[in-house]
């Protein structure tokens, strides 16, 4: 496994060794494990971050010591006023850079460094997790109320649409049709207990104006759909619509305002991924 990175650089006096080791202190950079065998030293200083890079064409017209840091401006004036008392020190103007950054060098007794700082305000952020949008060779359930099935119908071929799409091959999509929302949480939750696949699509409708015991239905099942997911780990996606009216159910499901089954399709095809890699990267 990669644990760091080593560049090594042979200064050209005993007194440049100690003006850089001096430098490099001041700045804040931690000290590693040096070494001395008598006919050679060594001074170690660890920076948190490190990258090597191999360039093909063009070159950038860099030093190849480069330290990147965080507000260049107050670095410089740093170095500067190092420089001024380190005798053969020079220190060149801060400068823009053909790569969103700007840079200054320092030259000590012929070793040349570079301090630069990138432009980008994303240069240097871990890059995110993020999931993928494929659902090839990936298992997907599907829990579809029967209850306003004139809609949740509609909700299904969204899913359907989303999982082909994405890769996803017939035979690996299991619908399981459920009386109503109410038995949507039961039928999650068994399916997702026997782990085979990699994400739940839960599609249901409740209509507020149709139904007295609305908030009953609606709290138990969001609740239920939600505890399934977190206890048994496998990603379960919410398309179940709580809608005042039939009319407004019917514009989610694929009238006018988009199909949320398709949604909630792509919402476990995404999470799915991310359980993956999730899984890699513990
Ligand atoms: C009973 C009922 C009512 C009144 N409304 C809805 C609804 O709007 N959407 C829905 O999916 N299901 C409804 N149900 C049925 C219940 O979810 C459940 O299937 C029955 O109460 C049987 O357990």
């Amino acid at each position: 496994m990669i644990k760091g990175l080593t560049t090594v650089t042979q200064v050209a006096t005993d007194e440049a060794y100690a003006q850089l080791g001096e430098l490099f202190q001041a700045l804040g950079f931690e000290q590693g494990k040096g070494w001395d065998d008598g006919t050679g030293r060594g001074a170690a200083f660890l920076a948190p971050l490190g990258n090597l890079e191999f360039v093909a064409g063009r070159a950038p017209a860099v030093p190849g010591i480069l330290v990147e840091v965080t507000q260049l401006d107050a670095v410089h004036a740093a170095v500067a006023a190092w420089a001024a008392k380190s005798a053969g020190a020079k220190v060149g103007e801060v400068g823009g850079t053909h790569w969103r950054s700007r840079l200054f060098t320092l030259e000590v007794a012929g070793t040349e460094l570079g301090f630069w700082e990138s432009e980008n305000p994303l240069h240097g952020r871990p890059v995110a997790i993020e999931g993928d949008l494929s659902a090839a060779g990936k298992r997907f359930a599907i829990v579809v109320a029967r209850w306003n099935a004139v809609i949740t119908d509609r909700l299904l071929q969204g899913s359907l649409d989303a999982l082909l799409r994405s890769g996803c091959r017939r035979d690996d999509i299991e619908i399981v049709r459920v009386p109503g929302a109410w038995e949507i949480p039961s039928a999650a939750r068994t399916l997702a207990e026997t782990k085979k696949y990699a994400g739940i699509i839960t599609l249901g409708v409740l209509v507020r104006s149709e139904t007295a015991h609305y908030e009953a239905i609606y709290n138990e099942v969001s609740r239920g759909i939600g505890q399934s997911q977190q206890e048994t780990g496998v990603p379960h996606a919410f398309g179940v619509l709580t809608c005042e009216t039939l009319e407004q159910a019917l514009d989610r499901a694929g009238l006018k305002a988009g199909n949320k089954g398709f949604e909630a399709a792509i919402a476990a095809i995404e999470m799915a991924s991310i359980q993956e890699k999730l899984a890699v990267a513990e």
